[in-house]
């Protein structure tokens, strides 16, 4: 077999394990293995028993080429026709078994979340939680295997991972006890308080249903329509305008759980919480420019981080807390109502408990049988956590079982490779659509006698699944909310003040751009009616940028007060899976690029070169050129020597290369890509001896926060530091400084 350099390379993306000739294969061989980085759903039986086979025993196999029955076939390019020049045959059965399989290859997208990322993982927990829990998968040192879901929330399969939008950030525990799904977002609120509304923020937030524009997007008159309308999501709205709706990698998200749960321990001590995790990685997001140029330059961003940081070994991982409140009657704590999902619990209240740790190790082998048909299911519960009155989570109950019989076809959905649980199924669901269990006997009803009796239901010393026991106050029905929901600004104000300065600026700046999108007055109007009772700065700062009057507040409440825990800013966090690109010219100084490199990889950072042309320079090997680089995949970016502009360089033609003055000392793209990063506050090094001209054509000198000059030993370790940082958010002034 040649061997292709590139894999050679520590940079992660080939697309296969092994790599390709020039020249077609002919010689019959099998399947090619898969990835190192790729694992697939455990074999199990539809009934939940090991077969013991690796992953990719379900996936194609043998030599030839067959159809679906495995008949061998020796053409797959020629219909069968009535001569060279004739009709093609209604008998030609693999025509028509290639073209109907092809025209039945799609399934509908989710309703919500349909786009999303997925990765194999384990979860191992310490054992913190044995005290409130009894869930087998909770003890400690117990070790489970895991699949996680990242996810917009608005747009399509095919819409681009950098919009402003919520994550989802979906797990599933393939524990012995069933599966427990955990499906949160990276959002501690949510936008409505009763189920029976998500119909309506979704059709708002979608696209409108006569041009069906924008896709995947708040930023239109529909969807504040509906967020100034129904206060309540102006919780979650604030949080979306922050930072966290732009986060710079599905790693560097938080998760949570967001409604309150019941757990018992194993003497039946109940407690409620709230579940988080915590990256190990930090809490990070990119700028919205950014995010606007990535969502044009690389879709992908998100999903390909991912899978890029698995496979580079990079492993993400996350610890699982939770916030553990009294299981008191009226399920109130410190003043908060628990069952409103529009509420969370401050750090500071309730400390976060560490409970255990996943990290994601595998990437999906097939998007499509793995990330695509993974089926989530709220109801997913088992023994020692249970649901609690949360009209959100209720719904929610009802909602995920039924999505899946349209998207995947019918009622044996939990059958599929991905969604069967390591644990005896022994049910009597029987037939439908797909069904691929071979039920025996004759008697799948209970009790019965034909069958021996089985299944038999599991006595309390077989730990059941339990409803635990909660009491219910006596009551009348009614559609209507307790009063403690009515408080829809308290809490988003406490987000509003808990920010950095620099964060608050960047709220403010996207409700401008928000509310300018949209094209009636009344919405922007009435959207800053709801500012206004959150907070008079925020509200003035938007009322500018959009040319109105602040209006004065219309409510009183009391002040929540901050929450430490809710900045991102500040800190230092590890940097493996982050990208470095080293930016080269002709006649570079080999030396101080390996340095570079050496350092990034030592400390598990992509150094990506960026060349004038693509192949070698010397003999490094160039990853991106000036012409196909975008600043937006590089969290830190190094010049090394002199970049002159390089002979595709065209000033005025292409459209990477800027409107700058020609002749410039440096190539063009070099100075815009060195200007995007600079703007986007990412770090920047140069190695020069003296002054780098690049940096002097992007306007950045040397004493800029966050550049640094000089050797690449000098510049090497430095921009290790500021990478772990993440961004030299003082570069440029804040609101509360100019
Ligand atoms: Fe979902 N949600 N949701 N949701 N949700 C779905 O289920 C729904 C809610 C969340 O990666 C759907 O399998 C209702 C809250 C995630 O596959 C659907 C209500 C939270 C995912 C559905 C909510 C979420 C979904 C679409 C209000 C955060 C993606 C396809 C009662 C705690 C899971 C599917 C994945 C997916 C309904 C509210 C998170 C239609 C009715 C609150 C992360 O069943």
């Amino acid at each position: 077999m040649a061997t292709n350099e590139k894999r050679k390379l520590p940079v992660p993306g080939v697309p296969s394990s092994e790599a390709p000739s020039y020249e077609e294969p002919t010689t019959p061989a099998g399947p090619l293995p898969p990835k190192d980085d790729q694992g697939g759903p455990d074999t199990l039986t539809p009934t939940g028993v090991s077969t013991g086979q690796p992953p990719q025993s379900v996936g194609q196999q043998g030599e030839f080429l067959t159809t679906a029955h495995g008949a061998r076939l020796s053409d797959s390019d020629h219909s069968l026709r009535v001569g060279r020049r004739g009709p093609t045959l209604l008998q030609d059965h693999h025509l028509r078994e290639k073209v109907s399989h092809f025209d039945h290859e799609r399934i509908p997208e989710r309703v919500v979340h349909a786009r999303g990322a997925g990765a194999h993982g384990v979860f191992e927990a310490n054992g913190a939680a044995e005290r409130i829990c009894q869930a087998g998968f909770l003890q400690s040192g117990v070790q489970t295997p895991v699949f996680v879901r990242f996810s917009t929330v608005l747009g399509s399969r095919g819409s681009a991972d950098l919009a402003r939008d919520t994550r989802g950030f979906a797990t599933r525990f393939y524990t012995a006890e069933g599966n427990y799904d955990l499906i949160g977002n990276n959002i501690p609120v949510f936008f409505i308080q009763d189920g029976i509304k998500f119909p309506d923020v979704i059709h708002a937030a979608k696209p409108h249903p006569d041009r069906e524009i924008p896709q995947a997007q708040s930023a239109h008159d529909t969807f504040w329509d509906f967020a100034s309308l129904h206060t309540e999501a102006q919780a979650h709205t604030m949080w979306n305008m922050s930072d966290r709706g732009i986060p710079r990698s599905f790693r560097t998200m938080e998760g949570f759980g967001v409604h309150t749960w019941r757990l018992a321990n194993a003497d039946g001590k109940t407690s409620l919480v709230k579940f988080h995790w915590k990256p190990r990685q930090g809490v990070h997001s990119v700028t919205w420019e950014e995010a606007q140029l990535s969502n044009g330059s690389d879709p992908d961003y998100h999903r390909r981080d991912l899978a890029d940081a698995i496979e580079g070994g990079a492993y993400p991982a996350w610890d699982l807390g939770v916030q553990v409140m009294p299981d008191t009657e009226d399920q109130t704590f410190e003043g908060i109502d628990l069952l409103d999902p529009t509420k969370f619990v401050p750090e500071e209240l309730a400390p976060v408990q560490l409970i255990g740790t996943m990290t994601l190790n595998a990437n999906p082998t097939n998007y499509f049988a793995e990330t695509e048909q993974v089926a989530f299911n709220v109801s997913n519960l088992v023994p020692g956590i249970d649901v609690t009155n949360d009209p959100l989570l209720q719904a929610r109950l009802f909602s995920y079982l039924d999505t899946q019989i349209t998207r995947l076809g019918g009622p044996n959905w939990n059958q599929l490779p991905i969604n069967r649980a390591h644990a005896p199924i022994n049910d009597m669901l029987r037939d439908g659509f797909h069904q691929d269990a071979v039920h025996g006997g004759v008697a799948p009803y209970r009790p019965n006698s034909l069958d021996g009796g089985c299944p038999f239901v599991a006595g309390h010393d077989d730990h059941p699944f339990i409803d635990l026991p909660a009491p219910v106050e006596a009551s009348i029905k009614q559609r209507a909310h307790p009063a403690s929901f009515d408080d829809h600004f308290s809490q988003v104000a406490l987000f509003y003040r808990s920010l950095a300065v620099v964060e608050q600026d960047h709220v403010a700046a996207a409700y401008s751009f928000e509310l300018s999108k949209c094209y009636d007055q009344t919405i922007r109007e009435r959207q800053l009616q709801a500012l206004a009772n959150i907070d008079a700065d925020l509200c003035k700062k938007v009322a500018d940028g959009l040319g109105l009057t602040p209006p004065a507040p219309t409510v009183t409440y009391e002040d929540a007060g901050t929450s430490a825990a809710l900045t991102q800013i500040g800190g230092s966090w590890p940097v493996a899976g982050r990208q470095l690109g080293i930016v080269i010219g002709e006649g570079v100084t080999e030396a101080a690029v390996t340095t570079l490199q050496k350092a990034a990889q030592a400390a598990g950072v992509v150094p990506l070169v960026i060349g004038p042309h693509g192949g070698k320079i010397g003999q490094l090997i160039v990853n991106r050129t000036y012409a196909n680089a975008a600043s937006i995949e590089f969290d830190a970016l190094v010049l090394v020597g002199e970049l002159p502009p390089a002979p595709d360089a065209m000033v005025s033609g292409d459209t990477k290369a800027g409107a700058g003055s020609s002749p410039m000392a440096s190539d063009p793209r070099v100075v815009k890509l060195t200007g995007e990063a600079w703007r986007h506050s990412k770090a920047i090094g140069a190695i020069v001896s003296g002054e780098s001209a690049a940096l002097t054509d992007a306007g950045i000198t040397g004493d800029d926060e966050g550049v640094v000059v000089g050797t690449a030993k000098q510049v090497a370790p430095r921009m290790l530091e500021l990478l772990a940082e993440h961004r030299a958010w003082g570069r440029f002034a804040t609101s509360a400084e100019v």
